[in-house]
């Protein structure tokens, strides 16, 4: 079976290679990403995420590309995820808002500094979502939840990572997201703790397929 990886974010795709890579011993599952699909599909795949929630919006993502496949004969699984952070005083803004917070990483990160401005510590906290979804080649979906709970710096820190890591200051760790080794973070994200679930389900499939 071919298990595809399907997101446009080069930062969300490394980290979820690697969590394939350590996690996902799937006998029998080929894993790829929307890079190896022929350039027609590619260019077609498009979801437009308008959805109310990240549930939601991953299993557009992942219809978006059913849609697109469902005609060819082969065996198939598309995997996509939809993340964001919530910050407690902002109301859980920016949420599934997220990517259009602003119109880069900079730019998001500086609105969100901004806006919490003067806020202490005990006053910043923050937590990063991601729901992934899997769906076969007959539309059945699952979905997976990983959340990891932190504070927004006063400052960004760091230059690992993508997106709000350098801002995401983890207490246990005593480090932002974007100070931490590539290893460091995949073992304690909302991605990491959603696609932890996500394999194991995949592995157990993986068994039944077999049977
Ligand atoms: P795809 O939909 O193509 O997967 P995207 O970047 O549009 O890519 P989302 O809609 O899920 O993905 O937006 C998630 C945003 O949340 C992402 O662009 C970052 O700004 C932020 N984000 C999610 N996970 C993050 C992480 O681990 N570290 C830092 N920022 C993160």
């Amino acid at each position: 079976m071919n298990v595809i990886l399907a997101t446009g974010n080069p930062g969300k795709l490394k980290e979820m290679e690697s969590i394939f890579r350590e996690k996902g011993n799937l006998p029998g599952f080929h894993l790829s990403t929307i890079a190896s699909l022929p350039e027609e599909i590619r260019n077609a795949y498009n979801p437009v995420e308008d959805g109310i929630s990240f549930l939601e919006n991953a299993h557009k993502k992942v219809l978006a590309l059913y849609r697109l496949l469902k005609e060819e004969n082969n065996n198939f699984c598309m995997i996509a995820e939809d993340s964001g952070l919530e910050v407690e005083a902002l109301n859980y803004a920016p949420g599934i808002y997220s990517s259009r917070y602003g119109e880069d990483d900079p730019g998001r990160i500086s609105r969100l500094l901004g806006e919490l401005e003067g806020l202490e510590p005990k006053d910043r906290k923050a937590r990063f979502v991601t729901v992934a979804a899997a769906m076969d080649k007959d539309g059945n979906v699952v979905y997976f939840t990983g959340k990891v709970e932190g504070r927004i710096a006063t400052e960004p820190a760091g230059e690992n990572g993508f997106g709000y890591d350098p801002v995401f200051f983890h207490e246990p760790s005593g480090k932002t997201f974007a100070e931490m080794t590539k290893d460091e973070k995949n073992h304690i994200s909302h991605r990491y703790a959603a696609f932890e679930k996500l394999i194991l389900y995949l592995n157990r499939w993986s068994v039944r397929l077999k049977k």
